[in-house]
């Protein structure tokens, strides 16, 4: 059967590279790319089919659903950390009631969903070196308690109606097309910009704050291989540990001085994201997504950093 996918927060940092890229595998027209309050990219909508829906509201939502005729949802629209630490009513509202609307019409309309959670389903009694899969997830950041509810959610409508939900724990993504907005590692892709452009940042976070970060392409990547997965292989679902690479504010500076000498770095610090950084995992334990999925990374550190310093670059130079 063609694959029909329609994804929710397709003007986001992921959804706005997520789209071309599954568009490139299943066909343009066969990926419809929804958007909410925020314009979808030019390039997406000349490319294929677009639309906008709240994922709040069930009907607008089953009326896209059947519309378009859809056997898969990429499921991203949601509020991030640190956004959801100053609205964490409208965290719960987008994170949950919307992921419920997505989960309940899929009980009708029987499609897969993939449902991304984070690195901040974990919290700070949970072993934060080599965190295992399975293991304490008591996170105190709204965002994070909507990831857990979303985890055991999107499990329990597998296990009680069929529903094949599935998804991954991402770390700090870094890409170099559209900046997140609202995340805690989003020091990670703003370290880049100012570098290119400034030759100085100022890091809202602590020099030593060890994150699990990932390279964009291999986001993408790990996205689609886990919906692609042999689901007699699955031993979990919601969510998989994935990881690339464990870094802190002062190893990414020291690696982009390789390309920019002049870089120089400071430290203000934001006591809300530090303390949302400080209760997230050092670096994950991934090994479940390689055995279960074949889950690996095609960048380490260097190679992210290499490429970004290019692409970003040529990007905005060509801006300028
Ligand atoms: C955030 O920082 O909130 C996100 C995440 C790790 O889920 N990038």
């Amino acid at each position: 059967m063609a694959k029909r996918i329609l994804v929710t927060g397709a003007a986001g940092q992921i959804g706005s590279e997520l789209v071309p890229f599954l568009r490139n595998i299943y066909g343009n027209d066969n990926v419809v790319a929804c958007g909410h309050n925020k314009p979808l990219p030019v390039e997406i909508v000349n490319t294929g089919p677009s639309d906008y829906v709240d994922v709040r509201n069930v009907a607008e939502f089953a009326e896209k659903i059947k519309k378009y005729d859809i056997n898969m949802v990429y499921h991203l629209a949601a509020i991030l950390s640190a956004s959801g630490e100053k609205n964490p009513q409208l965290a719960w509202d987008i994170n949950i009631n919307g992921l419920y609307n997505v989960l309940e019409v899929a009980r009708e309309y029987h499609y897969g969903i993939f449902i991304p959670s984070s690195i901040a389903a974990f919290g700070p009694n949970t072993p934060k070196v080599n965190t295992p899969q399975d293991t304490i997830q008591r996170p105190t950041s709204m965002y994070g308690i909507t990831k857990v509810a979303g985890e055991l959610l999107a499990d329990y409508y597998w296990k009680k109606y069929g529903v094949d939900a599935r998804g991954v724990r991402y770390p700090g993504i870094i890409s170099y097309v559209t900046p997140p907005g609202g995340g805690t590692t989003d020091y990670a892709v703003e370290i880049f910009y100012e570098a290119i452009l400034h030759k100085r940042y100022t890091c809202f976070l602590k020099h030593d704050t060890m994150l699990d970060m990932m390279y964009m392409p291999d986001a993408l990547k790990a996205s689609v291989q886990l919906m692609e997965a042999d689901p007699y292989k699955l031993k979990h679902r919601n969510a998989f540990n994935v990881t690339s690479f464990s870094i802190n504010p002062s190893m990414l500076a020291e690696e982009i001085k390789k390309y920019i000498p002049e870089f120089v770095i400071d430290y203000e610090i934001d006591p809300v994201r530090q303390g949302i950084a400080d209760s997230w995992p050092d670096s994950m334990d991934d090994s479940c997504a390689r055995q279960e999925w074949g889950w690996k990374p095609d960048y380490d550190f260097p190679a992210m950093v290499k490429d970004m310093i290019e692409k970003l670059s040529a990007k905005l130079l060509k801006d300028k």
